[in-house]
């Protein structure tokens, strides 16, 4: 029996996007044997409707299949993940396409090998130029060659092993952490050194925008449980926490912990305490972006949770 090798390329941007892709990758299992999974990439969608970000990955599969039969089985796995083909390039809870297979050519009704728009597209390039950066595509190039041509199209990389373990921030999840207390800090020594103690018309707005913070923050802990970390890495195996407090925003302890510090600062009538509470208002909104893109991932429903709770910290407004 002869063995041929090929590459399929896995998307996704519906549901549980990495539960579906790591499904893809059992059922290809099957068929052959994996020799090799890129990285994990998150991807802006490339035409077709307004839709959100995919998941894309490639797989090397060494296997006994003729290629018709191979993409046979490729729709077979597509339809175990309930997959609805009502939009041409609409949103899909999983995609394999066939990209190569050994270095054969074919051009069938229903079947073109090598894929033909697979080289003007970054979302396959990437991941393929992991596995197979010696293949040849439809227009003769290789996957080196053919994504210079297409780095307009976004996307975000996540190295690592995303079949056993969940994509990581590493590193820089601990610079945020320790840049959130670093100003934290930073904040409660300007406003003790600033503070003006007699008392004015801004003690009690003040004092009420602290105790509402604080209440807050307790909320908060109330709804996400004990298990609640200052890291914008979600904890393994994690579920999407969306009542509570967290059905209003969707970070309401960054919301708590700025509603206290500025509350803070206007009772005791410190300008440069105000000013750390911007500094600290801006690093929790870059940190919750990186949070997003983490949670989006690795958190099934997140997507549909950001789309449903819009605000970030404060509710209607921000
Ligand atoms: N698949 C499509 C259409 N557009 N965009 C990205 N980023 N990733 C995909 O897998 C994808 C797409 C049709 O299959
Ligand atoms: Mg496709
Ligand atoms: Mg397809």
């Amino acid at each position: 029996m002869t063995t041929s090798t090929a590459t399929v390329a896995l998307g996704s941007n519906l549901g549980d996007r990495l539960g579906q892709l790591r499904a893809g990758v059992e059922g290809l299992r099957r068929l052959g044997e994996v020799v090799a999974v890129s990285a994990l990439y998150e991807t802006d969608p490339v035409g077709g409707p307004d839709q959100g970000p995919y998941l894309n990955a490639v797989v090397e599969i060494a296997t006994h299949l003729e290629p018709e039969d191979l993409l046979a089985e490729l729709h077979r796995i597509e339809g175990d993940s309930e997959r609805t083909r009502d939009v041409l390039w609409g949103p899909r809870t999983l995609d394999l396409d066939l990209i190569t297979f050994d270095n054969r050519v074919v051009a069938s009704p229903h079947l073109q090998v090598p894929h033909p728009r697979a080289h003007e597209r970054r979302f396959v390039l990437a991941p393929l130029l992991d596995v197979a950066p010696d293949v040849r595509l439809a227009d003769g190039t290789t996957p080196a060659q053919a994504i210079a041509r297409v780095q307009d199209q976004g996307m975000e990389r996540w190295a690592g092993d995303w079949i056993n373990g969940d994509p990581e921030l590493g590193a820089e999840a601990n610079w945020w952490v320790f840049g959130q207390f670093g100003l934290l800090t930073g904040w409660l020594v300007v406003v003790l050194l600033t503070a003006r103690p007699e008392p004015s018309v801004w003690l009690v707005p003040g004092a009420l925008l602290t105790l509402a913070g604080l209440g807050v923050g307790i909320a908060a802990v109330v709804s996400f449980g004990t298990a609640i970390t200052p890291s914008p890495q979600p904890r393994a195996g994690a579920d999407l926490v969306d009542r509570g407090v967290y059905g209003l925003v969707r970070h309401p302890m960054y919301g708590a912990i700025l509603c206290a510090t500025l509350g803070v600062g206007i009772a005791a009538r410190s300008v440069p305490g105000i000013v750390m509470s911007g500094l600290l208002a801006g690093l929790l909104r870059l940190k919750s972006e990186r949070e997003e893109r983490i949670l989006g991932i690795v958190v099934a429903g997140y997507g549909e949770y950001r789309r449903r709770v819009s605000r970030r910290f404060v509710p209607w407004i921000w």
